[in-house]
């Protein structure tokens, strides 16, 4: 195949990419670019010209030299002259220049100072910290970068939940509405609720699996079919999410079910009980010899190895097992159990109040806390508000709204109030939101200090991780958590799906500490309430009864704490 003329293209643009990262003469650049864009341009093949013996020269800023190169491309699909200059610098680097705000220069310099040249390595870098102590970078470039970094993902990134179900969900109903399909169900992390999944494993029995197969690979937003089998296949969808796709008869669908759920570490665990009991248990049954006993629903699987049912999100072999075996399960927190959510944050209040009110009581919700950014607030708009949210009290159809005033925690562990009456409030919110790199000694003075202030109500995204995006302050939660206990407030877990913040792990102390749990939705959006789910099952991950979480009181209960946590 002799080259394109976007291959020619190319070529022309690594080499003016790689000349203008290694400063070279501005006119060679300028040429190189022009040339890539007249080629591509250009209504027929360049190869074909030079095969009828036409004169590359003719073209506009087309001179003998580049000519050349272009019947070199022609001829051998590469040159010289691009080869020279990937022996100056790695061929990777020009990734780097289609990041927003880095230019030659700058490439320039993450390379030469950082041997940087990947946007991973430099995703990296900038994590470290090191980047901002470029010259010609700063606080403000590094955050720009880790945003546009974030944006791309990094090519080992883990796919945040909520983007898994906007893939997932849309194929899991493609797959069930094929004729002859029963079930299809996505198992693996995705149905243990993690909150990031490395890819999904969908699960579907049907008689005919070769129609599945075929239905499957042709799904319209797959990029890339990687396997595929009699009955299984593995697809990658265009944003990068690896698909797998097992089909199984009717009769295993609880066995595999099981199976695919993992974790793989609970499976190991729950095959070795399995055993003691003399009993095989695999993808396609419970198996007593070559008997099969179990394995048509994941029920059926339980009880063959005498097992109570185990959530999906407990599934991890984190002591699920142990407490199973001793009937001393968690009966876990359910989305019916949530009375409210003390941490919306409509953007415009007057204007969305009222959906926020609809969407809340379409939920059964019986309170939302309307969180204001007072330190944001003009003191006449702030009036306004709370004047707003007495009148929507006033109109009461069975949804009572708290008012909640958003602080940020100085560096220092002082309320950054300004000059706000903190006692308009019934929720004082505070949250770190600067100075996320302190060391641990400090953030963890800084977040006691603030959870010491006599109106402190409620410690937002305690940890501040962003997925994908930046790590969990250094901060020593469970001391945190044990000082919000005996404060007798809150801790949230946020449900945004990039925040899922109090993390699962952090869920499991607080509960065995007995600190109470906010699970909010954080929305600003009344569509967002639906974001709840996602911090529903980090809670159920961690743990949680309803009785852990605070927002399953009734108004009555929930205004009893909220006066307790009043110094
Ligand atoms: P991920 O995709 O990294 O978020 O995590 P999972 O748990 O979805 O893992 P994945 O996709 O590799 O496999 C899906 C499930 O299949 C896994 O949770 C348990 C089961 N599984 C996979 N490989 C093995 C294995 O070697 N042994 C056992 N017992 N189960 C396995
Ligand atoms: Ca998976
Ligand atoms: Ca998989």
């Amino acid at each position: 195949m002799p080259a394109s003329n976007s291959d020619i293209a190319k070529v022309f643009d690594e080499i003016a990419d790689l000349l203008e990262i290694l400063d070279e003469n501005a006119f060679r650049i300028r040429a190189y670019r022009n040339a890539a864009r007249l080629i591509e341009g250009l209504g027929v093949s360049a190869g074909q010209m030079l095969a009828k013996g036409e004169d590359l020269t003719e073209l506009p800023g087309i001179g003998k030299d580049l000519a050349g190169k272009i019947r070199e491309i022609v001829e051998t699909g590469t040159c010289a002259a691009r080869e020279e200059l990937r022996k100056k610098l790695p061929a990777t680097i020009t990734t780097l220049l289609k990041i927003p705000g880095l230019g030659p220069k700058r490439v320039q310099t993450l390379y030469r100072r950082l041997d940087i040249s990947t946007p991973e390595q430099l995703y990296a870098a900038v994590k470290d910290g090191k980047v901002r102590e470029l010259p010609g970078f700063g606080e403000k470039t590094e955050a720009a970068l880790l945003q546009a970094l974030g944006r791309r993902a990094p090519a080992d990134a883990r796919f945040p939940l909520a983007v898994a179900a906007q893939y997932g969900e849309p194929l899991r109903a493609y797959l069930a509405k094929i004729p002859g399909v029963n079930d299809a169900v996505i198992a693996g992390s995705y149905r243990r609720s993690r909150e990031t999944v490395g890819d999904l494993d969908l699960l579907v029995t049907a008689k005919d699996s070769a129609t599945v197969m075929d239905r499957f690979c042709e799904y319209p937003h797959v990029a890339d079919v990687k396997s595929k089998g009699d009955t299984r296949a593995t697809v990658v969808l265009a944003n990068g999410l690896q698909v797998d796709l097992r089909v199984v008869p009717r009769t295993s669908f609880g066995a595999a079910l099981y199976y695919f759920t993992g974790s793989k570490n609970h499976n190991v665990a729950v095959r070795r009980i399995a055993q003691q009991r003399k009993l095989k248990i695999n993808e396609y049954g419970v198996f007593r010899g070559k008997r099969r006993v179990a394995g048509e629903t994941e029920q059926s699987v339980f009880k063959a190895v005498r097992l109570p049912f185990i959530a999906p999100e407990l599934r991890e072999n984190r002591g699920e097992l142990e407490a199973a075996q001793a009937g001393t399960l968690p009966t876990l927190v359910a989305l019916d159990d949530l009375r409210g959510d003390l941490n919306v944050s409509p953007r415009d209040l007057e204007a969305e109040l009222e959906t926020f009110v609809e969407a809340a009581r379409q939920r059964t919700m019986r309170y939302l806390a309307i969180t204001l950014p007072a330190r944001h607030m003009k003191p006449a708009q702030l009036q306004q508000s709370l004047a707003a949210i007495d009148r929507a009290n006033e109109a009461r159809r069975g949804l009572v709204l708290l008012k909640a005033v958003a602080v940020d925690i100085a560096e220092n562990g002082e309320l950054d109030a300004g000059n706000i009456a903190l006692d308009d409030f019934d929720i004082v919110t505070g949250a770190v939101n600067s100075a996320f790199d302190l060391p641990r000694a400090k953030q963890t003075r800084r977040v006691l200090r603030a959870l010491e202030h006599p109106r402190f109500t409620l410690f937002a995204h305690p940890t501040g991780r962003l997925l994908n995006r930046r790590e969990p302050c250094d901060l020593d939660v469970p001391r945190v958590i044990r000082a919000a206990r005996e404060r007798k407030c809150f801790l949230e877990l946020n449900s945004q799906p990039e925040r899922l913040d109090l993390p699962d792990v952090y869920c499991r102390v607080a509960r065995e500490e007995g600190a109470l749990i906010a699970i909010n939705s954080g929305a600003q959006r009344a569509a967002e309430l639906e974001h709840l789910r996602y911090g529903l099952g980090q809670a159920r991950r961690g743990w949680l009864g309803a009785k852990n979480v605070v927002n399953t009181r009734t108004v009555a209960d929930l205004r009893a704490l909220l006066q307790a946590t009043r110094l």
